[in-house]
């Protein structure tokens, strides 16, 4: 594809989600049966580590130490999910493409909704002073409104990829406590030069290991908590673009 096609392409996908998104804000779209989406099952194996993330730690030397996520280990799409399957798993390693205020990022896999997704990171988060993980969805504000167009996930953590801590999360708007998926996301590594692991310039939803009591994690997952504002199309969902952690212990 030249980069002209590829621009247009990008354009239409913008003004897709952009309409997608007014729609939204208008009514509330029908709930219909989950298809049966065992064909769309997808796992990625990045870096060695088994299907349940109970393997090794990464051992290629491209990804080994980046403090984003840099495999993932399941997901499990839910319903009207489909938007940036195929870019998986890259679409969610490294930093995040953020796209401000006012748009919401493309450079995202949809969950579907009630669809879950699981990362294994670069290195480790360790609780130090504040937030130790940032998630990074797509959330951005309608025009003229504070309120952001939010699909609120729930974030779990885990040491091991099998013993799992899932913060509490109210997906309540406007405030969607403890939820991703609530604040628009700044860092962009292709457009702007804000630091993705500060939570003061990069955007997204911080996270505190300390909140449940935990000293490190080396899984992320998330899961669907909100409202389906799919309308039918397959952007159903939280939007996963990237990960990053916060404090290594380094
Ligand atoms: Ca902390
Ligand atoms: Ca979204």
């Amino acid at each position: 594809m030249s980069r002209t096609e590829g621009a247009l392409g990008v354009r239409f996908a913008r003004a897709s989600l952009f309409l997608l998104a007014v729609g939204c804000a208008s009514h509330d779209a029908p709930r219909g049966p989950r298809p049966d989406t065992a064909a769309d099952a997808f796992v990625a194996d990045v870096t060695g580590t088994d299907a349940q993330g109970t393997d090794a730690l990464p051992s290629d030397a491209a990804t080994a130490g980046s403090p984003f996520a840099v495999a993932v280990v399941r997901f499990e799409p839910g319903r009207n999910a489909g938007f940036g399957q195929d870019r998986l798993p890259d679409v969610v390693l490294g930093p995040p493409r953020g796209g401000g205020e006012a748009m919401g990022s493309l450079h995202v896999v949809s969950l579907g909704v009630g669809g879950l997704i699981e990362l294994e990171l670069g290195r480790d988060a360790v609780d130090g002073p504040g937030p130790d993980l940032l998630v990074f969805e797509n959330p951005f504000f309608r025009a003229g409104s504070t309120e952001s167009f939010a699909e609120p996930g729930a974030v779990a953590l885990s040491a091991d990829g099998m013993h799992w801590t899932e913060l509490p999360c109210d997906p309540t708007p406007p405030a969607y406590t403890g939820c991703a998926g609530a604040r628009p996301v700044f860092a962009n590594a292709e457009t702007n030069g804000l630091d993705p692991r500060d939570p003061d310039e990069a955007g997204g939803d911080a996270f505190d290991l300390a909140s449940v009591g935990l000293e490190r994690a080396r899984f992320v997952r998330i899961r669907d908590v909100g409202p389906d504002r799919s309308f039918g199309g397959n952007a159903g969902g939280f939007d996963l673009d990237a990960v990053a952690v916060v404090h290594d212990g380094s």
